[in-house]
């Protein structure tokens, strides 16, 4: 008898047709009646592949042993009540550090340089009554990371070979780095041209970037957020990029996605992207293939090959 999966978000072709090719599949995310399929099924579900899982979901799920996360970001599992229940989390770590470390940079470039608004610009018919507006290089700035974890070390990589100086907050110093360690966030935020956001969601980091944060980042700083829109406080971020007290801002996560506040959209130290840090087929199909292959331990009862608990 296959065992019964639940997923709870949609993910890559390739990942499910791994899952249909072992697994009874039910599609919560699909369901028109998500209580009706609760009732169906809740008892013969002994994993769950996606992420968003609150306790009153695993409740339903009496036999339930593993959430397997699509998503190196496991903010959205009440990991807590998944330990008080002896449910496994496992996520997708590593496969897609490049992946978010390349879009990093790009997104430094296109607002450092503003490749959207200058393409708009052309696009326009602009360029013969004038040149576009100088801009700024990444050469020569110092970038904060906020998060030197291991998709923040890859963008520090690369940071360097643009020439940046790198620094970085975060819990605790970490004795292998050479880039210089603030203790205090904001103290970092005064002292670089960048800050670039890439620790992890929840409540301990909720809104750590605050409006003294982006104060000390300053009407020449730019705020780059690679993360998850919770680290930051957004209303504040919003009206100081309307006002220039913060330079300008690349984001690729907010608070209420897929909702952007629209104040954002009319303005030009802005570059904006839809959450897709680690969306490339050659990662999105590595994050897949590590669900499968962690869900595959569990019932194999085998080591899980990533656990968060
Ligand atoms: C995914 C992410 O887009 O890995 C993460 O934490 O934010 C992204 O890679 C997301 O988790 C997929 O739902």
């Amino acid at each position: 008898m296959p065992i019964d999966i639940l997923q709870t978000s949609k993910l890559l072709a390739s990942c499910e047709q791994a899952l249909a090719a072992k697994y009874t599949v039910h599609k919560l995310h699909e369901a028109a009646d998500k209580e009706a399929l609760l009732a169906a099924i809740g008892d013969k579900v002994r994993g769950i592949a996606g992420g968003g899982v609150k306790a009153e979901l695993m409740d339903r799920l009496p036999r339930l042993e593993i959430i397997a996360n699509f998503g190196v970001g496991y903010d959205s599992i009440d990991t807590q009540a998944a330990k008080a229940r002896n449910i496994r989390v496992t996520n997708t770590p590593n496969v897609l550090n490049d992946a978010v470390a390349e879009l990093t940079i790009g997104l430094m470039i296109a607002l450092g340089r503003r490749i959207p608004q200058a393409d708009r610009y052309v696009r326009d018919g602009n360029w013969p009554r004038g040149g576009f507006p100088l801009q700024s290089e990444l050469n020569g700035k110092t970038v904060g990371i906020l998060g030197l974890g291991r998709i923040g070390k890859e963008i520090a990589i690369r940071a360097q070979a643009m020439k940046m100086r790198v620094v970085y907050h975060g819990r605790r110093r970490q004795a292998d780095e050479p880039f210089v360690y603030y203790s205090d966030l904001a103290e970092m935020a005064r002292d670089a041209d960048w800050l670039v956001i890439i620790a992890p969601g929840g409540k301990g980091t909720e809104k750590i970037v605050s409006r003294q944060v982006l104060a000390a980042l300053g009407p020449e700083g730019y705020l780059v957020n690679m993360a998850r829109g919770s680290l930051v406080d957004e209303a504040a971020m919003v009206e100081m990029l309307q006002n220039k007290t913060l330079g300008g801002a690349a984001l690729d996560v907010f608070e209420q996605e897929p909702q952007v506040p629209a104040a954002l959209f009319g303005l030009d130290n802005v570059v904006l992207s839809p959450h897709q840090g680690s969306a490339t087929r050659q990662t999105r199909d590595k994050m897949g293939a590590l669900v499968v292959a962690n869900l595959d331990a569990c019932f194999a009862g085998e080591p899980l090959i990533s656990p968060v608990v």
